[in-house]
């Protein structure tokens, strides 16, 4: 392994430079022909990524997984499944990134394992295992018969749907899983399982890899009471959150983690946080870089404006929404702390077809909203794809989806009288696979993802959404992206400078002021189908002789006085150097 050729992670803070590309394996490129994606096709495309210009690879779990929830269920932290290919193809990915500058991060399931996780399967074997305190084992409720309807030791449901425990009848006790049944929570509050996950990261970093996504990290601590939640009108389950998000212990699980396993190594490794339901409040906690927890957080507030309470409910994004949700990220972590950027990844379906045009406008509206999450403060992510403007695939009934929470929810909502067309309509437009269908390398009929049958249908809109017809293409939503990347790379007012959101209220115009020293950025994006009047921004006449450094306009050159009227989807940023106050003194930098 060639620590050598990754000298670029002694670099202070790189991560708040860099743009991350997240690999969803399975769906990226598939090697052998098996029709699930692996290590050696990623292998294959590395130039296509450092071509993009990216930073940095989050790769999906590809751990030792029965795969039920396509990896994010590991049997075994330290071997590569079969199905991706072997160790020595996890290494040699690793060598061949950083010889290209890239960075690999790994994804870590931590919260819970498979069920077929040697140390679950030894959890299970009786209440006196040695490994029983491993996972939150618990008695059916006080009276209760265990394995009949309300026995559960609290009334909590799992993410997917359905209670979030599950009977094991040779026991007599119950386990909590608060995703699948197939993914048992690990108890962290045991000091054993904190040491076992600390070894098994710092192997990992011993292979030189540069850091880890941690998978739903903020709900490792648990109240040991795990006491009944909340349950909202409507609702069948109770809401445990109360008793697992954020808790207390949490930060101090982390900071021993980076103490332990992060410290003691040279350079800096990177740990970003999934951390779903995160308030910015806690957010600061993670990533202060004093308290020595997080890097950054994935938070999911903009994520959730257009869904209803139930998952499959959808309901049409208000701008005015998002705004004042990423204004409060941004001016809420801008003295402290660190975010992540992104419309998109394996769990969300495709922005072009959930917040844009996919139809009518597909690569102004994917290009217009990319400008807009780029232009933000924080670390982006591109999910694979999205610098194509890969769409929603065309489902039709259950039997096309794949995903665990997809079939979950639709059996427990239709089982519970909800209409199945109801819930078929969200899951179309919302649903996880939308974003797991192969990627779209060029025209032929599996988009040259794989010579053999793909495990989930390439998109059929791939003759006219590929890469082979983008890459070099002027104007090209591939082309923007990379304009965009480079952006960030070369203008570090991008990177580091304040955000101020204007016309909060606009229904369809999203603007932005970023400023650093001298230096003066407007982003102005029109995010509809119809053409909008710009309103007035501040210190309009001093923006007419501004440098336009990117847009999505291939067709006329507003250089000059700010338009009067955007083209639907139409988004630009222009550059001016502010007049230096009379007291500078010309030690800025
Ligand atoms: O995907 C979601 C909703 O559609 C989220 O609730 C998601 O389950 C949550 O963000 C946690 O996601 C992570 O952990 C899950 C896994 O299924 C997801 O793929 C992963 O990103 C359980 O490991």
């Amino acid at each position: 392994m060639s620590r050598s050729t990754n000298t670029v992670r002694h670099c202070p803070e790189w991560w708040r430079r860099a743009v991350v590309y997240q690999i969803y394996p399975r769906s990226f490129a598939d090697s052998d022909g098996d029709g699930i994606g692996d290590l050696p096709g990623i292998i294959g495309r590395l130039d296509y990524l450092a071509d993009l210009g990216v930073d940095a690879l989050w790769l999906g779990p590809v751990h030792r997984s029965p795969q039920a929830d396509n990896g994010y269920d590991v049997s075994d932290y330290q071997d590569v499944d079969p199905i991706f290919g072997t160790l020595a193809d996890l290494d040699e990915l690793v060598a061949q990134a950083h010889a290209r500058g890239l960075r690999i991060i790994l994804d870590l399931v931590v919260n819970h394992t498979s069920d077929e996780h040697p140390w679950f399967v030894e959890s299970s074997a009786g209440t006196d295992s040695s490994r029983r305190a491993w996972y939150l084992w618990r008695p059916p409720r006080a009276g209760a018969v265990g394995g009949t309807p309300g026995a559960e030791p609290n009334n909590w449901g799992s993410a997917f749907g359905g209670p979030a425990w599950t009977f094991d009848p040779a026991s007599g006790e119950y386990y909590l899983h608060l995703f699948s049944p197939k993914q048992p929570d690990l108890n962290w509050a045991n000091p054993e399982v904190r040491a076992a996950v600390h070894a098994m990261m710092g192997w990992w970093l011993d292979r030189d890899v540069d850091g880890f996504r941690l998978d739903v990290i903020n709900h490792i601590a648990k109240d040991p009471e795990l006491p009944d939640g909340p349950v909202p009108a409507g609702g069948r389950y109770g809401d445990g959150r109360g008793s697992y998000l954020d808790l207390p212990e949490v930060h101090d699980y982390l900071r021993e983690l980076r103490e332990r396993v992060l410290s003691a190594r040279p350079g800096h490794h990177l740990l970003i946080g999934e951390t779903p339901g995160v308030g910015v409040r806690d957010a600061r906690r993670y990533t202060d870089p004093t308290r020595g927890e997080l890097d950054l957080v994935i938070e999911f507030e903009h994520a959730e404006l257009d869904r209803g309470r139930e998952r499959w409910v959808h309901r049409p994004l208000a701008l005015p929404d998002l705004k004042a949700s990423w204004s409060r990220w941004q001016t809420g972590l801008a003295d402290v702390g660190w975010n992540s950027l992104y419309l998109s990844n394996h769990d969300q379906a495709r922005l072009v077809s959930r917040y844009g045009d996919a139809a009518r406008h597909r690569r102004e509206s994917a290009t217009a909203l990319a400008t807009v999450l780029h232009l933000h403060r924080g670390t982006p992510f591109v999910y694979q794809g999205e610098e194509l403007g890969m769409a929603n695939f065309p489902f039709g009934g259950i039997e096309d989806f794949r995903d665990v929470e997809a079939l979950t929810l639709f059996q427990t909502a239709t089982s519970a009288g909800v209409d199945p067309d109801e819930v078929l309509a969200g899951l179309r437009l919302l649903g996880r696979d939308n974003a797991r269908t192969p990627f779209q390398w060029d025209g032929s009929e599996h988009g040259g993802f794989t010579t053999g049958s793909p495990w989930m249908p390439v998109n059929p809109d791939v003759r006219e959404v590929n890469a082979a017809s983008q890459l070099g293409v002027p104007g090209s939503v591939h082309d923007h992206y990379r304009r965009l990347i480079a952006l960030r790379h070369t203008e570090p007012a991008v990177v580091w400078g304040d955000v101020t959101i204007l016309l909060p209220d606009h229904p369809s115009v999203y603007a932005l002021v970023r400023r650093l020293d001298d230096t003066e950025l407007l982003m102005v994006a029109n995010l509809s189908s119809t053409a909008t009047a710009l309103p007035a921004v501040p210190d309009q006449g001093a923006w007419a002789e501004a440098e336009i450094v990117l847009t999505n306009d291939l067709g006329t050159n507003h250089r000059g006085p700010l338009p009067v009227s955007l083209r639907p989807w139409e988004a630009w940023v222009r550059r001016r150097r502010r007049p230096r106050p009379s007291s500078w003194t010309g030690t800025s930098t």
